[in-house]
């Protein structure tokens, strides 16, 4: 009996082997043969899609709210104004606004075409509260869409939408059907996304349900933000138009950096896990979170609200400068927001302002010293076949050129040297995030003769880069232009990566 067992036992394995063997041997072969003959570093995951990396280049942009609480001298509308209210004293004049932030160095602009109070500022054919409906001539020229892509493409500019989720207008929101997101919600994001099929993000805001007008029932209705919007559906919609239009906040493809003041954490990981916001702070995100999922920064130029107020003040270009270097410097995007006046142009103060940012930003950034420096690293990725990770690659102006080092050395030195001593106050470096965010600390250190070296940045958390981080060499992000030190060398140490690590630009000024 026992004897038969065992019989029963050696032929099961004598099965089984041969498959375990052929499963191995099937392994074996995938792996000898994965081609990569440029030897690139394999990728960290998660990585960017292209539309999240095409985003991150327009870095800096503007916001402008406008509609009809300019005219109210509110923030939310409650979603019962008379279009009438509606009452440009001109032609709105979006050319205008995206001029301002052209000055500013700001490389795009997002206009608000609806707001929660559900008041569209373009002829929508889905619901009558729109600009055709107010008793001003200017009212009835308006269209903010067209003209705002319009501009943007003639002054070489991206741009995009704010088109709130929330209509406190419809009395289909939130009746319990999917009226409202089949009948107004998407095909307003359709109609929207025909004014340009460039358009590189829609905003979808995070505000959701409460009280409102909701078509004459004057009461509470809420959603359930995660299933409501049919977001599926909406960026198959959205992406079969504009193909690059990432979809912020509700479309999931970006996130809030979790404040409304202009700054992100000093350490910024653009990953993070999705749809379990409690576990990592927006600020930082998640070093090992699952999802791309990249922080803009949403902020205010001005001193009241995001829309137009009488008396309103402009932020100092100082002041703007610091957040450009909290946001931007530290892995994020900044939007900031100039909010148009009755006039649906930019008071004065504002576009003088923008110019003296724009200003501000070209000069203190005007002179790349990487550039005229010799620049020598403790290691080279072995060259592929069409490509190579030389230093060079970090200061020859090509985003697609990148410095790597060799598998398994996940720490590096780069040294710049020059010839004469150079005024220098602020670090700026790029990962090549197309393989995933990998740097988690650095120093950065410079020297007068190359034999002493001082470490430069005060108390700045020096530990993620990503898609870009500044370093003010004086560790201060306000008050931060100074007399600058002089240095003939200055050497970054990565000091931890998750892989080797891989930068495609610094530049130094
Ligand atoms: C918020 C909105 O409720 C504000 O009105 C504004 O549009 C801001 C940018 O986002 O969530």
């Amino acid at each position: 009996m026992r004897f038969k067992r065992l019989q029963q036992c050696i032929a099961i394995a004598l099965a089984i082997i041969p498959l375990a063997v052929t499963a191995q041997t099937e392994f074996t072969v995938v792996e000898s043969t994965r081609e990569n003959p440029d030897n690139e570093p394999l990728p960290v995951h998660p990585v960017p899609n292209k539309r999240q990396i095409l985003w991150n280049e327009t870095e800096f942009y503007a916001f402008f709210h406008y509609g009809i609480n300019t005219y109210t001298n509110k923030e939310w509308g409650y979603g019962d104004e008379d279009p009438s209210l509606f009452a440009p004293t001109a032609v709105p004049n979006p050319r205008q606004w995206l001029e301002a932030a052209k000055s500013a160095g700001m490389k795009g602009g997002i206009a608000v075409v609806k707001h929660h109070d559900g008041f569209c500022l373009w002829p929508t054919a889905t619901t009558t509260h729109n600009v055709l409906a107010s008793s001003n001539t200017n009212a009835q020229a308006t269209n903010i869409p067209k003209d705002f892509a319009d501009a943007a493409k003639e002054l070489d500019m991206k741009y995009g939408f704010y088109v709130s989720p929330w209509d406190r207008n419809s009395g289909y929101y939130g009746d319990g059907t999917n009226n409202y997101v089949e009948k107004l919600f998407i095909p307003q994001c359709k109609e929207l996304a025909a004014y340009g099929s460039d358009q590189f993000e829609m905003w979808f805001d995070g505000a959701n349900g409460g009280d409102g007008y909701y078509g004459g029932a004057r009461e509470f209705r809420n959603i359930d933000a995660s299933t409501y919007y049919d977001i599926p559906n909406l960026r198959y919609e959205i992406h079969s138009m504009c193909p690059n239009c990432l979809m912020w906040g509700v479309g999931d493809e970006a996130r809030w950096i979790g404040n409304e003041a202009g700054w992100a954490g000093e350490t910024n990981w653009q990953t993070q896990n999705r749809r379990s916001r409690g576990e990592a702070p927006n600020t930082e995100g998640a070093e090992n979170g699952w999802a791309w999922f990249p922080g803009e920064s949403d902020a205010k130029a001005t001193t009241k609200g995001w829309f137009w107020h009488e008396g309103e003040g402009v932020l100092s270009a100082e002041r703007l400068f610091q957040m450009y270097l909290e946001t931007v410097g530290r892995n994020a995007t900044l939007i900031l927001n100039l909010p148009p006046d009755k006039s649906g142009s930019l008071p004065a103060a504002t576009v003088n302002r923008m110019k003296e940012l724009g200003d501000m930003l070209s000069s203190r950034f005007a002179t790349d010293l990487a550039k005229t420096a010799t620049v020598t690293v403790s290691d080279t990725r072995t060259a592929g076949a069409a490509r190579n990770y030389e230093a060079g690659n970090m200061i020859d102006g090509d985003k697609d050129t990148y410095w790597a080092a060799n598998d398994g050395n996940k720490s590096a030195t780069i040294t710049f040297a020059w010839d004469t001593p150079q005024t220098v106050r602020y670090v700026s470096m790029m990962e090549y995030i197309t393989l995933g965010q990998r740097v988690k600390g650095f120093t950065i250190e410079t020297s007068e003769d190359g034999a002493t070296w001082t470490k430069r940045g005060g108390g700045i958390k020096c530990t993620t880069i990503g898609y870009k981080r500044i370093i003010p060499l004086n560790g201060s992000t306000s008050a931060s232009y100074d007399n600058g030190y002089t240095a003939k060398y200055l050497r970054i140490t990565i000091t931890d990566s998750k892989a080797c690590p891989t930068l495609h630009t610094v530049s130094i000024f």
